[in-house]
């Protein structure tokens, strides 16, 4: 029998704040949540499962904010993540990442209870500071249950529009735990516009036309255009103008247009959709396009902020592509197929060359590292598995090599947030999130392969334990460790300035076997890889064991850390005397 004093749950006139947080959550059709569990939050937890929601735990608050991360990315739709109280700080670097990289995510967190600040209490943490920090659009900290739905719904409207991003907020938890009287809900409304805005009709008119006189234009999407889930205008307005595109985030997959490549820095005129202004030169990350700009963005105050520009349309992506695709339609594009094939030749160049230095450093051993990223390419390729596989990357030098093959290969990102790494999040540097936002991409395409095909020892070591979740979620996966024993980007930097001796910091130990650790994580271990000519064979059984056992296999491929890739130097300090110049790419 039950007492009188016991709660009870599910009841509409009494709702709980956990209860509230929860129907907020069901309410915005969230299907998948992430989480690191804690005491504040169980219940919460408890519930969203009750209702039919998938929670995903993940092995820290920062592998629940990269796995909701990931999953936004991959899904097109919010991210959540849901952590206890005090240690969301353990996830700021992941907040950061999916504020740089207009992410929408939506971080919940439980608090310290309203009545012991200052005290010492359990987890007792000042949590909004901390979320600003990381440019969060928003942070809230609840104190009063009645509020719960109107400030949650706050943070989703903040993550989902306009520029979007991470959205932080915090509920006491003795708010969480206690019931609220209903009828004081509807004091605090939850109202929802979803109106977007359009660009300006006569710079629209003036960027159709600037476009259409040029010879030679380009157009680059950035992440704003695929959040706002302009992929359909993009390829209407690539298939009306004739236009080729350097990069579009997956919104054209393999239209013969897309060049998967950025090859179109020598462009008259570049149309920069939901593309941020990113630092200045000679930051590897600032924008290489010499020619005129055209910039379609939210707000205004982030066009021309970093580099100057000729046109700049304040507008929401899809809604101003709508209009140009009108304009568009009135006016007549010249033939531009002498560009495309200039733009495909200089492609084929640089597949030239990389083949090139993998012909000439064909046995090498330890294995040079563009040999292997030529057969993760070549693998890819020939199982067709770019076709369908959700991907991921991870590293400095490794990951470069990857991209640079995959690119001059032309294989193209099949479907938006198809690849989530660091190049899914615009002026991302951040290695280490690979793992922990390929748990929240299969969480978007369950039963689909992931295919890692590059993945730094270096950049392993920080979410490892996210490969117990990925074999948990018994995840087929295709998982290739480029292991050169050290940072490598970072060593290649420090050799070029103090000479190979120096390697402070830049080394770790040799050969470490970390397809044994996956195994002992629940994977399945793949082979250890030092021959060259075993890479194939080590990828091929991997793959089938993969597809039959579910699970995911760490192959462990043995590489070269005395290679270069890219030149850095003109960013960084000259060398000294014992300093190594950079020979030329993929060169010892
Ligand atoms: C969070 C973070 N810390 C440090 C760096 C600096 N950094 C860039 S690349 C790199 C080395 C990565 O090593 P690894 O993952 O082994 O890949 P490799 O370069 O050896 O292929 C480092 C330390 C960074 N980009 N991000
Ligand atoms: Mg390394």
């Amino acid at each position: 029998m039950s007492s009188s004093n016991e709660p009870t749950y599910g009841n509409p006139q009494k709702p709980y704040g956990f209860e509230l947080v929860a129907d907020t959550i069901i309410k915005q059709g969230v299907e998948c949540v992430f989480t690191m569990p804690g005491n504040s939050i169980i219940s919460l937890l408890a519930t969203l499962g009750q209702r039919g929601i998938k929670v995903v735990g993940a092995r820290s608050e920062q592998g629940a904010v990269l796995a909701a991360t990931g999953y936004s990315i991959s899904s097109g739709k919010v991210g959540v993540a849901i952590v206890t109280a005090g240690y969301m700080s353990i996830a700021h670097y992941a907040m950061l990442n999916a504020s740089w990289g207009h992410v929408p995510v939506v971080m919940i967190a439980g608090s310290n209870e309203t009545y012991s600040d200052d005290m010492r209490s359990l987890q007792e943490l000042d949590q909004k500071p901390i979320a600003k920090s990381a440019y969060v659009k928003v942070a809230y900290h609840v104190i009063k249950g009645e509020r719960i739905p109107q400030m949650l719904t706050w943070a989703f409207k903040a993550a989902q529009s306009g520029v979007q991003g991470c959205a932080f907020i915090d509920i006491a938890q003795d708010i969480l735990k206690s019931q609220v009287d209903a009828s004081k809900l509807s004091d605090f409304t939850t109202c929802i516009v979803d109106a977007k805005p359009c660009g300006d009709p006569a710079l629209i008119k003036k960027a159709v036309k600037l476009l259409a006189g040029a010879e030679k234009p380009i157009i680059n999407v950035g992440r704003l255009a695929v959040a706002s889930g302009a992929a359909k205008e993009i390829k209407e307005f690539v298939n009306i103008t004739g236009i080729p595109v350097d990069n579009c985030m997956g919104t054209l997959g393999s239209h013969p247009l897309n060049m998967a490549i950025a090859v179109g820095n020598g462009a008259e005129v570049v149309l920069m959709l939901g593309k941020q202004n990113l630092g200045m030169k000679p930051q590897p990350t600032a924008c290489q396009y010499t020619g005129k700009i055209i910039s379609v963005y939210p707000e205004a105050e982030n066009i021309g902020h970093c580099y100057p520009i000729d046109i700049g349309i304040v507008g929401d992506i899809k809604m101003v592509l709508q209009q140009m695709i009108e304009e568009a339609k009135k006016v007549k594009f010249p033939d531009y197929s002498t560009w495309v094939q200039e733009l495909h030749a200089l492609r084929d160049a640089g597949k030239a060359m990389f083949v090139g230095i993998t012909e000439n450093h064909k046995d090498n051993k330890p294995i040079h590292p563009a040999r292997l990223a030529r057969e993760t390419v070549e693998f890819m390729l020939d199982h067709k598995i770019n076709k369908d596989a959700v991907m991921s990357t991870d590293g400095g030098d490794c990951t470069f090599w990857y991209a640079v093959f995959a690119g001059s290969y032309g294989v193209p990102q099949e479907y938006p947030g198809q690849i989530v790494n660091i190049l899914s999040i615009e002026n991302g540097t951040a290695i280490g999130l690979g793992l922990g936002m390929a748990v929240g991409a299969t969480c978007a395409h369950p039963g689909k392969l992931l295919y890692m095909p590059a993945l730094g020892d270096g950049s392993i070591g920080y979410h490892l334990s996210e490969l117990e979740t990925l074999a948990r979620l018994n995840v087929p996966a295709l998982i290739v460790v480029a292991n050169n024993s050290c940072w490598g980007m970072t060593y290649a930097d420090q050799r070029r300035m103090y000479g190979r001796n120096e390697r402070t910091a830049g080394f770790l130990t040799n050969n470490v076997r970390y397809e044994k650790v996956a195994e002992g994580l629940g994977c399945i271990a793949g082979d250890f890889v030092t021959e060259p000519g075993n890479i194939r064979s080590a990828l091929e059984k991997a793959y089938k064991i993969a597809l039959r056992e579910s699970k995911p296999v760490v192959v462990n491929v043995i590489t070269d850390p005395f290679i270069y890739n890219i030149p850095w130097a003109n960013w960084t300090l000259p060398a000294t005397e014992k300093g190594e110049p950079y020979t030329g790419m993929g060169e010892a």
